[in-house]
């Protein structure tokens, strides 16, 4: 989580075009409060887990993967795309929580 923070960080510090943004996905009734989001490169999405039950946001898409492990109430994570791709977002305790990431 730090890392991609500071990731986060360094992109709004030096990218000149401004093209980085962060987008909040809020978890709420077990269900993303966005099914598809398009990101520019380097951009972020900050997942603030509003629910009363931890959430475990992972992606498996190969050469995207990553897993944040539990993220449980009231807590938030912020996660950094650095490359172009689809990028497929699901959580691990509840299959049917999915987004789907185009970052170009
Ligand atoms: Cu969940």
């Amino acid at each position: 989580m730090r890392l991609s923070m500071l990731a986060t960080a360094f992109v709004f510090a030096f990218a000149t075009n401004a093209i980085a943004a962060e987008v909040a996905v809020t978890q709420k009734g077990r269900k993303f409060s966005e099914k598809k989001i398009e990101l520019s490169v380097g951009s972020s999405i900050k997942f603030i887990n509003d629910d009363d039950v931890t959430h475990n946001i992972h992606s498996t898409t190969k050469g995207y993967a990553f897993d944040v492990g539990a993220q449980k109430p009231g807590q938030t994570i912020v996660h950094t795309f650095g490359k172009a791709g689809k990028v497929k977002i699901r959580c691990a305790i509840h299959p049917k929580m999915k987004i789907k990431v185009t970052v170009k």
